[in-house]
């Protein structure tokens, strides 16, 4: 039986439950995802030697991390070869900067120039650019940023965000594609603080007065990405989920929310409607955290399932949807597509779900077919249909991708020595 019979098939048994199988993969390539540079290099970007700080961790000492520009972007070009829909952007951090021969910038002088690669790799890939400053991996960055007592320090962390905005403008007019500027800082105590109100209000005050820059408003959107805890910072952040949801609404910005930035037993999924009740848009990390924020590979699990039958249901036009994991234990490009594909699956499955049906039933309160009917879609041939949505997106199927990234580690990233 060919791919296509396959599908044929399947679309016969989804029409039995009222889904239209065309309708969900149009429906479902329009969907953008942004691919996290970060994967490819483990979190280590062009613009210093220095490890990687803030209480984010890769582990694993697979060899053939991409070194340079052209390196990481010759594994981007290889992974999107593997990956279904054609609205993506590519979600880079400020610490990817790229300067020429001999040229340095530090974080808060760095110009859009130093993207115009970045820019030239979007173009010709046909990707939207998301912006993230980078607010670790600097002598700075190692007792606060945006919240530290150290004016000086405060100021150098609020410039960078400020030029991260003029960089995000310039991105979104060279892609002609809007872009989310979305701010993490890895602030935050150790142990019990004495003072919680003290950090939180310079944070506050630092945030102000970077949003006080005027900015295109229709290219840019500011994000702020909170978070539960930290390495290094386990008894209390600094920017915590209340203290963005605040400032995030009363200033009009989005709020991001990772995936692994909750307590370990909360369905982030569940945050969406609440959050979309009272924001045009938000944004979300996904991730996979395995017990703690351990930015694991994403995989096709109950819970990305979850969260994506709420992005459909919610409306994924408004949400922007980046990833962000990184692992280094295994072949780096194999972990970053089978994260992306993942996420690609995981929005098809949810188009493939009878999702008026099962809230008509829950309207009706008849839990039962509810509950049977959830259970039968569990077993249709989603394969067979995602197969076919790889295919006529010109990008090779679950049995065929592997052995072609095994060909490229050989040919490829095992000359990196
Ligand atoms: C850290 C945050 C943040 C980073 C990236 C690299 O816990 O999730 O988003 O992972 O910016
Ligand atoms: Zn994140």
């Amino acid at each position: 039986m060919t791919i296509k019979e396959r599908y044929e098939d399947a679309k016969v048994m989804y029409a039995g439950v009222g889904v239209d199988v065309d309708k969900a993969m149009e429906d479902a390539g329009k969907i953008a995802v942004s691919m996290h540079c970060w994967q490819g290099d483990d979190v280590t970007g062009f613009d210093r030697k220095g490890p990687l700080s803030g209480g984010i961790q890769t582990t694993g000492n697979y060899p053939y991390r991409a070194r340079t520009p052209q390196e990481l972007f010759e594994d981007i070009e290889k992974v999107l070869s593997f990956v279904p829909g054609k609205h993506h952007k590519l979600n880079l951090h400020a610490s990817y900067a790229i300067f020429d021969e001999g040229e340095w910038a530090d974080r808060n002088k760095l110009e859009p120039r130093h993207f115009a690669k970045w820019v030239e790799l979007a173009k010709k890939n046909n990707l939207g650019l998301d912006f993230n400053p980078t607010l670790f991996s600097h002598p700075l960055a190692e007792e606060a940023t945006l919240s530290s007592e150290n004016e000086e320090i405060r100021k150098f962390w609020i410039e960078h965000c400020v030029a991260s905005i003029r960089i995000s403008e310039y991105l979104a007019t060279e892609t002609g594609q809007p872009c989310l500027m979305n701010i993490w800082i890895p602030d935050g105590f150790k142990d019990i603080p004495a003072d919680r109100k003290g950090p939180r209000a310079r944070l506050k005050d630092s945030l102000d007065q970077i949003i006080a820059t005027p900015y295109d408003h229709s290219k840019v959107y500011i994000a702020v990405e909170s978070k539960v805890f930290g390495i290094g910072m386990e008894s209390m952040t600094v920017g915590s989920h209340e203290f963005y949801m605040n400032y995030a609404a009363k200033n009009n910005l989005l709020c991001l929310l990772d995936t692994g930035h909750f307590h370990p037993t909360e369905n982030v999924a569940d945050k969406l409607s609440s959050m979309l009740l009272f924001n045009d848009k938000m944004a979300l990390h996904v991730s996979r955290p395995v017990r703690w924020d351990s930015d694991h590979v994403v995989l096709f699990n109950d819970d990305l399932r979850e969260l994506a039958e709420e992005i459909v249901r919610n409306g994924a036009d408004r949400i922007f949807i980046g990833m962000d994991y990184f692992d280094a234990s295994i072949n780096r490009v194999s972990a970053w597509t089978n994260g992306m594909r993942n996420m690609e699956k995981a929005l098809l499955y949810a188009e493939l779900t009878p999702n008026k049906e099962m809230a008509d039933l829950q309207e009706k309160r008849n839990f039962t077919k509810l509950m049977s009917l959830r259970e039968e879609v569990k077993t249709l041939p989603f394969g067979a249909v995602w197969d076919y949505y790889c295919e006529k997106n010109g990008v090779p199927t679950e049995n065929e991708w592997f052995a072609d990234c095994e060909k490229y580690e050989k040919d490829v990233l095992a000359k990196r020595v």
